[in-house]
């Protein structure tokens, strides 16, 4: 069974009296800890068509660490690096390898947040903090989400410096053009046996969200690929995070994989928009980024079971593009293998054309993808 009840979304103005007390504006930047900064940075602006915007390092009177900052339209990635032995964020690296450390929510008001939040139950991860430069301030502040990911609340307004304060403007004479990605769609979490309720509750009580959709294990098992998901949303609908966990399999869940190699709950894939999906997915591959793909069989039948969509049905072939329907329209996705040494972390490419949905139509086509790459890798 299998829900999307867009009801149960409460959209602020369709009800006035329910206040919002943790409203987000959008995706700040999502921040993965890695283990050489400058040489990931070259590779998401090489590969992904990101544009260096900021640093922050030795030569801005950091001792410890560098961070790189890239941006793509509204997607903004921080990459950051340990200088010395010791501390956070080499213990972080050991535990998990490269991946995604902070989850950043653009807010009017990080104080706020960080109260209304902690006051509901978030553990607190860092107390709301000033930062001020020449340029104005950001106001930061931070709790602890699934694993040892965390939710940074920034609060810029006004500030019209180059990311923030600590950071300077970054302009090395490489730069590659951009791939049209534009927004960052949804952040998926990868959690324990057992522990989806847990984390949805945390995402409805303690930051106000609501549940989409949701999809059991009769929907996505394949013969080895077992998991549960479901979608929490905020208010308006710009954060999405749907947390999934690990079902009863014949073999190894790719869940269970993704836990296994990440020493606990992480992120598992973040899915980042485009307008023009057939131009940036022909871009990555040319730039080396490495798809699933899928038998040839899935393009005989795509087109009844989805019914008309405006693209030429033979570049989605070619290129492994994947698309499904639901009652507001459709959507065209496709999926990375995993992007990092460790099978941890991959991103999706989507690109909505009217529907709200995740794909429920492609899960059977796409685990069984997944499942090939298991077993290349001997976990299945
Ligand atoms: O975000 C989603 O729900 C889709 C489908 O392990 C999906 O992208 C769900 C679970 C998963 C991989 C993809
Ligand atoms: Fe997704």
């Amino acid at each position: 069974m299998s829900t999307l009840d867009n009801t149960s979304l409460q959209l602020p103005k369709e009800n006035p009296e329910a206040e919002d007390f943790l409203p987000l504006l959008g995706t700040d930047y999502v921040e993965l800890y890695v283990g050489n900064a400058k040489q990931a940075a070259h590779y998401y602006m090489s590969a992904w068509g990101f544009q260096p915007l900021a640093y922050a390092g030795l030569e801005t009177g950091l001792k410890n660490k560098v961070s790189y900052v890239l941006q793509q339209d509204k997607i903004r990635l921080v990459l950051t690096s340990p200088l010395k032995s010791g501390g956070e964020i080499n213990r972080h690296l050991d535990a998990h390898g490269d991946g995604v450390k902070v989850i950043a929510l653009w807010v009017d008001d990080a104080t706020k947040s960080y109260r209304e939040t902690v006051k509901r139950g978030a553990k607190a991860y860092l107390e709301p903090k000033i930062l001020k430069d020449e340029h104005g301030q950001v106001v930061l502040s931070g709790i602890h989400t699934y694993g040892e990911t965390v939710h940074i609340f920034v609060e810029r307004k006004g500030y019209d410096g180059t990311f923030m304060p600590g950071y300077r403007p970054w302009k090395p004479h490489y730069s590659s053009k951009d791939t049209g990605l534009r927004y960052v769609d949804h952040m998926v979490g990868n959690v324990g046996w057992n522990e989806m309720s847990k984390w949805c509750k945390f995402y409805a009580e303690v930051m106000g969200f609501a549940q989409l959709v949701s999809f059991d294990d009769n929907d996505i098992s394949t013969e080895y690929t077992a998991l549960m998901s479901k979608v929490m949303s905020n208010g308006n609908g710009r954060i999405k995070f749907p947390i999934n966990e690990p079902a009863d399999g014949r073999k190894k869940s790719q869940i269970e994989e993704y836990i296994e190699f990440y020493n606990g709950a992480g992120v598992q894939h973040m899915a980042l928009a485009t307008n023009n999906i057939i131009q940036t997915v022909t871009s990555l591959h040319n730039r080396g980024v490495e798809f699933l793909t899928v038998p040839a069989s899935y393009y005989e039948d795509v087109l009844d079971r989805v019914g008309e969509i405006d693209e030429d049905l033979a570049p989605l072939r070619d290129l492994g593009i994947l698309v499904d329907r639901d009652d507001e329209g459709y959507l065209l996705q496709i999926f990375t293998k995993p992007i990092l040494d460790r099978p941890t972390m991959f991103i999706e490419i989507i690109q909505r054309k009217g529907a709200k949905s995740f794909g429920k139509g492609n899960f059977k086509a796409l685990f069984e993808a997944i499942e090939r790459e298991q077993k290349s890798r001997g976990t299945l």
